[in-house]
């Protein structure tokens, strides 16, 4: 890489990365310079992330990305031998949604951070609608309705007279806390802040409402500060260890599934009418449509789709599929197990299995967060009446199949509540790797699949961040620069009428 460079740390639920990317004869390009898990940490009874960790790995990238730019510098040469010497003009975070940091009036981090999947969330819905109605709650947010949401965790941490809260004078979401930890700026971005279910989508502020119902101090929650925005540069102590002097800390639209929509490679911005959908295929699968302005009325709190917020003021109308967590839950039981098969060879075992031997619904809140899928999985088949799997591979299919079965009813849905007909499924993130699933959509949901960019999320980022230091200058342009410079993959409707029968099925059994 030659010339500008932006970096990316691009934190999803199951690995995160250090990305660097600039633009070469009109064309993005990306370098991976560090990759790492991620993986959510029992203790006693909570589930909680190893932030630490995590921002250890983050300046451990940071560094190797400095080390490798001050090397190119040193010895120019490889394709951008012609253009200016690398530099990093930029670094932003993107993360998963919902989950939070506390800091006390010392700004220091109250305690380890809560995974959305902590078991204190469960019944939480419950507990709000004490408070003020589900009807309310929605008319304030306009988001779908799921424990995982800030709200609930805020609620489960007053139940349990939690101490940080006690303490909190600053709330943060995770990507804001890694921007605060760089530059030393507190601020909330506003497409992660949609995730919480404190914000109003239509005027992309706070709700009053909504803090005053549950005593949340307004001073917690500053105005959402919108993607592209310079929030300051990296602190000397951080600049420190990476070797990022006086680098500007541009956030991107920190939540990654904003980020990935971002990168869709479509044709065109936010229509009122949209022929393509998108899913951001990862550990979640986020399906949903771009639009102009938000949807909130009734058959969208019937159908529990969500308006979150998107890039330039658009609303990001989606559903919360249980994605690929299913799948990767099922290899990390067969870890434990001691056996440790490749995604790959996931992929071809599901691919020979019988079809739609076992229907499961990846979203049954069983599945959740279980200790074992395997067993889990074993016992909601006996629960459901179907027979227990007794093979690994019919395990991986169904995982894979539940979810295609999925995407056909939302995709449904979602025509319904657009009032448009929907011709394309673009499928990014690293489940547009898996062919078989791709086909499986295509097929279940009789549409065309475009499977690509993988990595749309950090792309996503990358290109918020050009924007910002306005090398871009809008989400057209940003497009057509993702379309210009990732492959993508097509797949038609093949095997359509064979998923009838188990799309009763499923609707039966869900
Ligand atoms: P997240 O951002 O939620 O951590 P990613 O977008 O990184 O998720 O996607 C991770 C998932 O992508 C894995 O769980 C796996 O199921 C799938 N995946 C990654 N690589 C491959 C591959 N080569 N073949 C099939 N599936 C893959
Ligand atoms: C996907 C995602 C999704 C959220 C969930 C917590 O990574 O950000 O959009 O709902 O994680």
């Amino acid at each position: 890489l030659g010339g500008a460079i932006h970096l990316a740390v691009d934190l999803g639920a199951s690995s995160g990365r250090v990305i660097a990317a600039g633009l070469d004869n009109g064309k993005i390009r990306l370098a991976e310079i560090w990759r790492f898990e991620n993986t959510p940490v029992r203790m006693n009874d909570g589930l909680y992330w190893n932030h630490l960790g995590l921002w250890h790995e983050i300046v451990h990238g940071l560094r190797l990305a400095v080390d490798q730019v001050e090397s190119a510098q040193r010895n120019p040469g490889g394709s951008n031998q012609n253009g200016p010497g690398p530099r990093i003009v930029s670094v932003g975070v993107d993360t998963w949604g919902v989950d939070f940091g506390l800091l006390d009036e010392n700004d220091e981090i109250l305690g380890p951070v809560r995974c959305y999947r902590d078991p204190r969330n469960v019944g939480m819905l419950a507990e709000a609608t004490q408070t003020i109605s589900r009807d309310e709650i929605f008319a304030e947010t306009g988001l779908q309705f799921m424990e995982i949401n800030s709200l609930y965790q805020l609620i489960a941490a007053r139940k349990h007279n939690d101490v940080p809260l006690r303490h909190a004078k600053s709330f943060l979401m995770i990507a804001d806390l890694f921007h605060w930890m760089l530059s030393g700026v507190k601020s909330i971005e506003a497409s992660n802040a949609s995730t919480t279910q404190m914000l109003s989508p239509q005027t992309g502020q706070w709700s009053t409402k909504i803090l005053d119902a549950f005593e949340l101090p307004h001073e917690w929650f500053p105005e959402p500060t919108p993607a592209g925005t310079s929030i300051g540069v990296v602190q000397p102590s951080v600049a420190a260890l990476t070797g990022l002097h006086d680098v500007p800390v541009v956030v991107p639209a920190t939540h990654d599934t904003a980020s990935a929509v971002l990168s869709v490679p479509a044709e065109g911005f936010a229509p009122a009418a949209p022929d393509w959908c998108y899913i951001s295929s990862g550990t979640w699968s986020l399906m949903g449509v771009e639009l102009p302005k938000p949807k909130v009325n009734s058959l969208c709190a019937e159908l529990n789709f969500t308006n979150e917020g998107g890039v330039h003021g658009s609303t990001r109308l989606l559903k919360n599929i249980g994605g690929l967590w299913v799948f990767q839950q099922i290899r990390a039981a067969l870890q434990r197990r001691g056996d440790a098969p490749s995604w790959a060879e996931m992929v071809s075992a599901a691919e020979a299995a019988p079809p739609f031997a076992l229907i499961l619904n990846p979203d049954d809140p069983s599945l959740l967060a279980p200790p074992d899928m395997i067993d889990e999985i074993c016992a909601l088949a006996g629960r459901t009446g179907q027979d227990v799997p007794t093979n690994n591979a019919v395990l991986f299919r169904a995982a894979l199949e539940g979810l295609a079965l999925r995407y056909r009813i939302t995709l449904e849905n979602l025509e319904r509540l657009t009032e448009s007909s929907i011709k394309t499924i673009h499928i990014v993130g690293g489940g547009s790797l898996n062919e078989l699933l791709c086909q499986m959509t295509a097929d279940a949901c009789n549409r065309t699949v475009v499977a690509g960019p993988v990595e749309a999320t950090a792309i996503g980022n990358v290109v918020m961040q050009m924007i910002g230091v306005g090398k871009l200058h809008s989400i057209d342009e940003a497009r057509q620069l993702v379309r210009d410079s990732f492959p993508t993959r097509t797949y038609r409707p093949q095997n359509t009428a064979v998923w009838e029968a188990p799309a009763k099925r499923f609707i039966e059994f869900s």
